[in-house]
């Protein structure tokens, strides 16, 4: 997907807003997720793998904020099930018609639907595998649990939950050493001080992290039989929940 470089928050003038997910931010998302959570990339290119093993013929994959799609193109190529076809649903106007333009480049032939609605509000049924990468994070933590409840009954038995997150750690040295960490990832991809320190400010009470056991009780606490840490790089996290 080809994306302009992210300088959104490189000019010191002017007070941060809040973050939001409008068309500045989706022109140059591929570029940002990319320079901003370490292992982007390894946890699309697995996605695609889990999707290849858990999809199931006449069942149904969701990509639960998709932004411009990324999870959902690597789901699509490696789909092999008959029958199967991908939701994903975001409600950014601008990224769901970004994704849309991007859909029409993708050769492969597994079905998709690019829906834009707020996830708390949709039905999901028939599910074989459900994909929340980096989402969950921005939905009110008082939806959470209803949320993943509605995830969990509507997946097949034998259905997979891939829940990826920024973590928290309740240990307060552990939580600067890891903060320090991730933004020496972003300096090493190119961001300055000041960039990380705006964007740091912009997120602030929209995206809510939590820390892995929190996560952890919640998906068992809405039925899930395991729920475990497959790829950790510093505070950022993905994890497979089995029916
Ligand atoms: C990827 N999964 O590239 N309903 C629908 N969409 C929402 C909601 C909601 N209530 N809240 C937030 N979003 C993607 C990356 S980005 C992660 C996901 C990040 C959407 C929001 O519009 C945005 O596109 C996405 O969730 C989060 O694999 O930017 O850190």
């Amino acid at each position: 997907m080809n994306s302009l470089k992210d300088s959104i928050y490189a000019s010191p003038v002017g007070e941060v807003g809040a973050f939001k997910f409008d068309e500045t931010v989706a022109s140059v998302f591929p570029d940002m997720i990319q320079r901003s959570v370490p292992g982007y990339n390894a946890i699309i290119s697995a996605i695609g793998l889990l999707a290849g093993r858990f999809a199931r013929e006449h069942s149904v994959c969701y990509d639960l904020g998709c932004s411009l799609g990324a999870a959902t193109l690597s789901m699509r190529h490696q789909i092999e099930a008959k029958d199967c076809r991908i939701i994903a649903v975001d409600n950014s106007p601008a990224m769901v018609t970004g994704f849309q333009q991007a859909l029409q480049k993708d050769q492969a032939t597994v079905a998709v639907d690019v829906v834009c609605a707020d996830i708390r509000e949709l039905a999901i049924e028939n599910a074989s595998v459900v994909v929340l990468n980096f989402t969950l994070q921005f939905i009110p933590l008082e939806d959470r649990l209803d949320f993943l409840q509605k995830i969990y009954r509507g997946l097949l038995p034998g259905g997979i939950l891939i829940l990826s997150e920024k973590l928290k750690f309740d240990d307060d040295r552990q939580q600067e050493l890891q903060t320090q960490m991730h933004h020496a990832f972003k300096k090493a991809q190119g961001y300055s001080d000041l960039e990380i320190s705006r964007k740091r400010t912009a997120l602030e009470n929209v995206l809510i992290a939590e820390t892995c056991i929190q996560h952890q009780n919640r998906l068992l606490q809405v039925g899930f039989s395991s729920a475990e840490v497959w790829f950790q790089y510093f505070n950022f996290a993905s994890m497979i929940a089995l029916k």
